[in-house]
């Protein structure tokens, strides 16, 4: 073998733009998940494209081409995968995703029918049982005063309602818990955090695989429909299978940690729950505020299909783009007082669901959950206050909380 040929085999590395900007941050430390928007400040002031040197990608952090990169999927795909890890060279930890890891035209048919289960009249359907589980529970809460506002609530919630929403089994719920943490770990880096949380996978595998099949799941819920959608010749039976493992990989850890982190802003704001407190219907605007200043969702990737530019960058194909949209959120060049934390601001073009033919399938009925669990707490509860230290839960992808030490008191009627 002569030498260039050995040098073609060694592992490329990549190389940045010669007039990018390069940041030496890395977004997965966890002294940048405790506190993370300092670090958003510096990624968007070092310019609109930078180059993250510990991962050899780049990276967006500004509202502007956050929004770019996420409506172009042309040239900013999904099919190399939404993670640091691309798929056309390194294997995916699952099958991919038939709706999220994917590109049009594919991507539009199982998209359609995904859209049309989670639709506005369909959900309707669900707004008074979800209600009168959200009633319960906050009353529950209040008789107890003092909880853990995670496992009490935040996950108490979504397990119930979401949970029978697909149709699953009640028993072996917790499973989805370790198995969402897996998903969302995935699309970040292969670390430390990654690998811990994949030795403890096992049976949670087991048990949403089993979860996923048509026999398992109640006859009324989203994962009859995405089966009756294959009847009809819409899907594959496979393919119905997979989507309700879409619902079940997306549809919990996201909602929890929503919830945990609207009971901590909150608990932190108190003037903010007041206001909430002295007219319920504010809810739903208030969750919006949370998603924008807490945001769940924190960053995930797009891929080049073809050399580009960028920001007056040139870049080859090929390229993973770190798309942070929790820092998009937090952006003055969008937002007034972009950091405080205000919920009589209209918050609505937020990045937290992502936008463009990607974002979030499952936002209509994540807004749905966070409406009615607020609305509940702000129709009864007078306070919010922390009793102790709350613990962050630290992973790749989302933001949210473990536990959160809270007391609730009753409003006096
Ligand atoms: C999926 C999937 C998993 C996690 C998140 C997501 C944000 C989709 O399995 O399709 O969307």
């Amino acid at each position: 073998m002569n030498q260039t040929a050995v040098a073609d085999l060694a592992p490329q590395r990549a190389m940045p733009a010669p007039n990018v900007p390069i940041v030496n941050i890395d977004p997965y430390s966890e002294e940048v998940l405790t506190d993370p928007y300092g670090y958003y400040e510096q990624l968007r002031d070092a310019g609109p494209l930078v180059w993250l040197k510990e991962y050899e990608t780049y990276a967006v952090a500004r509202h502007e081409a956050v929004t770019r990169v996420l409506t172009d999927p042309k040239t900013y795909c999904s099919s190399a995968g939404v993670g640091l890890t691309n798929f056309h060279t390194e294997k995916p930890w699952r099958k991919p995703s038939i709706i999220l890891e994917v590109d049009p035209p594919e991507h539009s048919r199982t998209r359609k029918v995904f859209v049309r289960i989670l639709s506005p009249r369909a959900l309707n359907k669900l707004r008074e049982r979800f209600e009168r589980e959200a009633e319960a529970m906050v009353l529950r809460l209040i008789e107890k005063g003092e909880y853990d506002g995670v496992t009490e609530l935040a996950e108490a919630y979504p397990l119930k309602v979401f949970a029978d929403a697909v149709g699953v089994p009640p028993d072996g719920r917790q499973h989805l818990l370790p198995y969402g943490d897996m998903v969302f770990n995935a699309f970040g880096p292969m670390n430390e955090r990654f690998k811990q949380c994949f030795a403890k996978l096992g049976p949670s595998i087991e048990w949403i695989n089993m979860a996923c099949q048509r026999e398992n799941l109640t006859k009324d819920g989203f994962g009859a429909d995405l089966y009756a959608a294959a009847d009809a010749g819409e899907l594959t039976h496979e393919e119905a299978g997979l989507l309700v493992r879409t619902m079940l990989s997306a549809g919990l850890d996201t909602t929890i940690y929503t919830i945990g982190n609207a009971l901590a802003c909150f608990a932190r704001h108190p003037d903010q729950w007041k206001i909430v407190t002295e007219n319920p219907g504010l809810a739903r605007q208030a969750i919006e505020e949370v998603l924008r200043y807490e945001s769940t969702f924190h960053s995930f990737y797009r891929t080049t299909t073809q050399p580009t530019t960028l920001e007056n960058v040139a870049l080859d194909a090929e390229q993973k783009i770190l798309v942070v949209v929790a820092s998009a959120n937090r952006d003055p060049r969008h937002w007034q007082n972009a950091d405080s934390f205000d919920v009589t601001r209209k918050a609505t073009s937020n990045m937290a669901f992502g936008t463009g033919i990607h974002g979030c399938a499952g936002q209509m009925i994540a807004r749905l959950e966070g409406e009615i669990i607020l609305k509940a707490l702000a129709t009864h509860v007078d306070k919010i206050e922390l009793l102790g230290k709350p613990h962050l839960h630290f992973n790749n992808t989302v933001r949210g909380y473990s536990s959160l030490p809270i007391r609730v008191t009753a409003k006096k009627h």
